[in-house]
């Protein structure tokens, strides 16, 4: 097997976005593109040579390729060894919990987690480094830097390695372990919850759950830990298959793509409780029988209900959110006084607070939550919690959650998306908007007052990285936030997301229509940012 050195040239659009580099399948496909951006994250690197890398994707379309692709110049660089999901699946929290069970350098996802996928869907790559997260800001610049200058890759010249089953394989120097892709994820969430009370609460015939994987990475997964590790009746897992394609379903667990588990869910007999998970496995969205709990308010309720499952009865070290994530845990920490961190969009933000003990739990409003167990958000393990809690208050979800807005008032939470928005009009807005900032302050819209209007910048306090720019907020004085950002991960044209906030004491009000609660708000967001001129959209794509 001999090494080649190919040359290239750079492509000039490698700029990892929020989570990784997301492009187009056809993107991907163009000569040495996969090839160079590979090879920029080695250039971008310092002493992998002889180390472990972990390996695998969700599944999607190119993600064989892909994976062959990779091992080869894996190879070609000096790497030692790379451990493979095999059929080239790993879920992107399984994918953390390898790196970290073998103190591997890092690893590669391949994944453009929930968008869409087949032929004429996207695909797409994240480099994660050996504390088994996503690479943070400084190494996504180096990686980028890289790509603009590469002048050649080194690849492997060998055949492609069997990955449809678990074994070991030697490519050039390096050697190859396809491993089962869910046994280390599984063992780590049995050393977090408590298993037995959970197998008893499903063994209970009063209890019924629905778990959509979406034909996404998160059925083996599922299969596994719900119905064979915990008892739960066969089909109680469905669209369990990863399909490359995902069935032609847009894998984003939310209320819209979601749509087949929300009838099963909001049907008259419907199961207690439902969840749904996304192409990676890293999102979740958790409903109770006729209800939605927002990823918001799940957030909350998992630090208010944290002393309930093991891992995490001693106490929770602090929590943190992303910045449009609404506020509702912020009241808890104050309740259990503890720190609460407000970061940019990205799970990159939090990793340095769960590596310095700053944060136990962290969460987004994108349906994503995770804790110190590893370095990514966690579909699973937010479903797995929250049967934890079931298990032991016996209670249905709607009156944990109820139970939960009348002890600390209701933060009433939606987003806004306006898709595939022409990207020079999306700027603009911003901009636009930008320019208008220091003179909101102590303007009235109707009864809400501007308490403050800021661009967001986050000062990292561990090592004081900044990273500015990140969304407008405007706050009012009764707490109410409405935020303005534009998606770090959407492959066609700008898209615009517009979060509306507001709280909500008094127990008598907790029962109103979100949209309604909110049209105020939403209406102040019209007219200060001139949404429907900028967007060319009468009414946003998706609401959630
Ligand atoms: C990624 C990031 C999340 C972020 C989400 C949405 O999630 O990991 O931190 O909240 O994108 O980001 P944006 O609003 O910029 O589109 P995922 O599940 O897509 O990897």
């Amino acid at each position: 097997m001999t090494i080649r050195t190919v040359k290239t040239i750079p492509f000039t659009d490698q700029k990892p976005g929020t989570s990784g580099l997301r492009k187009s399948v056809t993107a991907f496909q163009q000569t040495h593109y996969l090839e160079n951006f590979v090879q920029s994250v080695f250039n971008s690197l310092d002493g992998y040579q002889g180390k472990i890398l972990v390996l695998g994707g969700d599944g999607r379309y190119y993600n064989r390729i892909a994976i062959n692709t990779i091992l080869k110049i894996a190879s070609a660089n000096g790497v030692g060894k790379v451990l493979v999901g095999c059929n080239g699946i790993l879920s992107t929290p399984a994918t953390s919990c390898v790196i970290r069970e073998n103190d591997a350098f890092g690893g590669f996802i391949l994944s453009a987690s929930h968008n869409p996928g087949g032929p004429n869907g996207d695909f797409g790559i994240k480099y994660n480094i050996g504390n088994g997260g996503p690479a943070p800001e400084k190494v996504t610049e180096a990686i980028f830097a890289q790509s603009k200058v590469i002048s050649e890759y080194k690849i492997l010249e060998a055949a492609d390695i069997n990955i449809d089953r678990p074994g070991f394989f030697k490519l050039g120097m390096m050697e190859v372990n396809v491993i089962d892709s869910v046994d280390s994820y599984l063992k780590l969430m049995e050393s977090i919850f408590d298993f037995d009370q959970i197998v008893n609460l499903l063994k209970s015939n009063s209890f019924r759950l629905c778990i959509d994987s979406m034909n996404a990475v998160t059925g083996p997964y599922a299969h596994k830990i719900f119905e064979h590790r915990l008892g739960a009746s066969i089909g109680t897992v469905i669209n369990g298959i990863p399909l490359e394609d995902f069935g032609g379903g847009h894998p984003d667990p939310n209320l819209v793509y979601a749509h087949d588990l929300v009838e099963i869910l909001f049907a008259q007999n419907g199961p207690d409780f439902g969840a749904a998970s996304d192409g990676d496995g890293d999102r979740n969205m958790i409903l109770g029988h006729n209800f939605f709990v927002t990823p918001s308010d799940s957030l909350a309720l998992l630090t208010a209900n944290a002393h309930l499952v093991p891992a995490y009865k001693s106490g929770l070290s602090g929590v943190a959110r992303s910045m449009p994530t609404s506020m509702a845990v912020d009241r808890v920490a104050a309740h259990l006084n503890l720190p609460c961190y407000e970061t940019p969009t990205g799970w990159k933000f939090f990793g340095n607070l769960l590596d310095d003990s700053r944060a136990t739990l962290c969460g987004e409003e994108s349906f994503g939550t995770g804790s110190n167990h590893i370095r990514e958000k966690d579909g699973l393990w937010a479903v797995l919690f929250w049967l934890n809690i079931l298990a032991v208050r016996k209670e249905s979800v709607e009156s944990i959650v109820r139970q939960h807005w009348s002890e600390y008032g209701r933060n009433y939470y939606s987003r806004h998306d306006y898709e595939e928005v022409d990207s020079q009009r999306a700027n603009d807005l911003v901009n636009v908007l930008k320019l208008k900032l220091t003179d909101l302050a102590g303007k009235n819209y109707g009864s809400y007052q501007v308490d403050y209007a800021d661009d967001f910048s986050y000062t990292d306090p561990v090592d004081h990285s900044v990273t500015s720019g990140q969304g407008i907020r405007i706050g009012f004085t009764d707490g109410s936030r409405i935020v303005l950002r534009l998606s770090g991960t959407g492959t066609k044209g700008a898209t615009l997301r517009l979060y509306v906030e507001s709280y909500e004491a008094d127990k008598a009000k907790h029962n109103l229509d979100t949209q309604k609660a909110l049209k105020p708000l939403i209406d102040i967001a019209q007219e200060v940012a001139n949404i429907r001129h900028y967007t060319e959209r009468e009414s946003p794509t998706v609401i959630t």
